[in-house]
């Protein structure tokens, strides 16, 4: 450990402290990056913890003979909301491979071809909201909307459920309960744990209430399902809560458990719209900011798409360049910012940084994605053409990672690529951005990244649909 690189002003027992802040570790950790290079530690009471971020170590880790992930961190301060549902289960619990097995192909390309047409139901309340706003000349709050519309889209693809996010003016209170957990998954990272309960005494009271209110809007939604029956929701095989009740698994007959459905649809429902939300996000303020960007990408989605009532399934992956802009905005703001990785035996890492089994370091893919090394010099600016395909051969492979790497990297990639691909067109084919000139990109933290205070202006574009 001591060969690897930390931050100037130690103190004792509290550690790495000065300069940090609670409210942006992320940010933070990319300043030290710079400063320390492309492996680096950083201690709070009296824990080390190693962050990489150079191309060839962050590889090297991606080695699943190697190395798997690791449930550290901000994922594992999710456990008591979670517990073993999919994102925040330990490689060792046998729920994992059951539910992996049992809902993937709730992302096949048969399943997702049916989500779509529930996607583009959604958009349109996304832009009817939008054309009230453009009409009155208000402009819309990114984020907020955003949100609303990710979240409806899982909950309507995933669990037949409307939480009727348009229709309120203040966030749906399951959105405010999951925040309210992310954030305090966070905070928990910059306390000593044992004192946790102490020092966070209000926060941890309002936490506990938060997973209480998470449980129960779930265990309604399942409740609701039972008395229906089946849905038959997208595909014809049903969404993902029918797999998740009605679904044994293939070999073993296997089927989840009560419980482990609980912490399933809360997974899905947290992990299934933050982070998109996030990256559409982080794309509108880029294509407002950058017009000749946002011309070549509306020229290319008016090419693909003519003036077709709604785009079909096939239409969306031929959105080469709207792609490329929602990549790049990934590659800049990772919207789920970085991913543990722990050794699987004693092992040296880069050749000089020996590992014990289980020893585990973070990727920081926020700074993996604007390594100079791999982006060339010019790497902090936005350039979607850094994706063209040929582009993309030339680079070492792992150097882009927003969706984690490996058997535990995102299963939901495909559905949010598709969905915010579809949304991006909608809009750039309906609406002119326009941004506040004043406005500085602000990112908040709550574990996922968010630009924060992103309002825009709307032109409804003469020739749309
Ligand atoms: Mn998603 C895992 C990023 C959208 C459901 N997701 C991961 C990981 C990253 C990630 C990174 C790996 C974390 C780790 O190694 O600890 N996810 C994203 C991003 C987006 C995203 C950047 C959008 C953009 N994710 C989605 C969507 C869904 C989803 C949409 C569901 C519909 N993600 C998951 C689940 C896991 C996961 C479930 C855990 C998978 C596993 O461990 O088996």
């Amino acid at each position: 450990l001591h060969r690897i690189p930390h931050p100037p002003h130690r103190l004792p027992l509290v550690g790495d402290v000065v300069g940090a802040s609670t409210r942006t570790p992320m940010q933070d950790s990319l300043r030290y990056a710079r400063q320390l290079g492309p492996i680096f530690r950083r201690r709070a009471f009296g824990k080390e913890f190693v962050f990489v971020w150079g191309a060839s170590l962050a590889a090297e880790l991606a080695d699943e003979t190697r190395f798997a992930k690791h449930v550290g961190l901000g994922v594992a301060n999710l456990r008591p909301v979670a517990r073993d549902g999919l994102f925040t289960a330990y490689n060792h619990e046998p729920n994992w491979q059951l539910a992996h097995d049992v809902l993937a192909p709730g992302f096949s390309r048969e399943a997702m071809a049916g989500y779509h047409v529930m996607m583009l139901d959604v958009a349109a309340r996304l832009t009817d909201h939008w054309d009230r706003a453009e009409a009155s000349g208000r402009p819309v709050d990114v984020p907020g909307d955003m949100t609303k519309l990710t979240l409806e889209t899982i909950a309507r693809t995933g669990f037949g459920h409307d939480f009727g996010s348009f229709e309120r003016s203040r966030p749906h209170p399951f959105v405010t309960a999951m925040v309210g957990t992310l954030g305090y998954a966070q905070r928990l990272n910059t306390v000593p744990a044992p004192l946790a309960p102490w020092l966070l005494r209000g926060a941890t009271r309002r936490n506990a209430a938060d997973i209480a209110y998470l449980n129960r809007t779930v265990d309604e939604l399942v409740r609701e399902r039972r008395a229906d029956g089946r849905t038959g929701g997208a595909g014809g095989d049903g969404d993902l809560l029918d797999r998740m009740l009605e679904t044994a698994h293939p070999l073993t007959g296997e089927r989840l458990s009560p419980e482990n459905v609980r912490r399933q649809v809360i997974t899905f429902l947290i992990a299934g719209h933050e982070t998109t939300s996030g990256a559409l996000s982080f794309a509108l303020h880029y294509l407002a900011r950058h017009p000749e960007i946002a011309a070549r990408a509306r020229a290319e989605v008016d090419a693909v798409w003519g003036d077709a009532e709604a785009p079909g399934y096939d239409q969306v992956a031929k959105l080469r360049y709207v792609r490329r802009v929602l990549d790049e905005s990934l590659r800049l703001w990772p919207t789920a910012p970085g991913f543990s990785r722990e050794a699987r035996e004693d092992t040296v890492l880069g050749g000089r940084h020996p590992m014990r089994r289980g020893a585990w370091a973070l990727v920081l893919a926020g700074m993996l994605h604007r390594d100079p090394e791999v982006w060339g010099p010019d790497a902090e600016r936005f350039d979607p053409d850094r994706f063209e395909a040929k582009a993309v051969r030339s680079r070492a492979p792992h150097t882009f990672k927003p969706f984690g790497t490996g058997a535990r990297a995102c299963i939901g990639r495909q559905f949010a690529l598709h969905e915010a691909t579809l949304v991006l067109g909608l809009l750039l084919r309906r609406y002119e951005l326009r941004s506040d000139p004043a406005y500085r990109l602000r990112v908040t933290e709550r574990l996922t990244l968010m630009p924060d205070g992103l309002r825009l202006r709307l032109d409804r574009r003469t020739v749309s649909t």
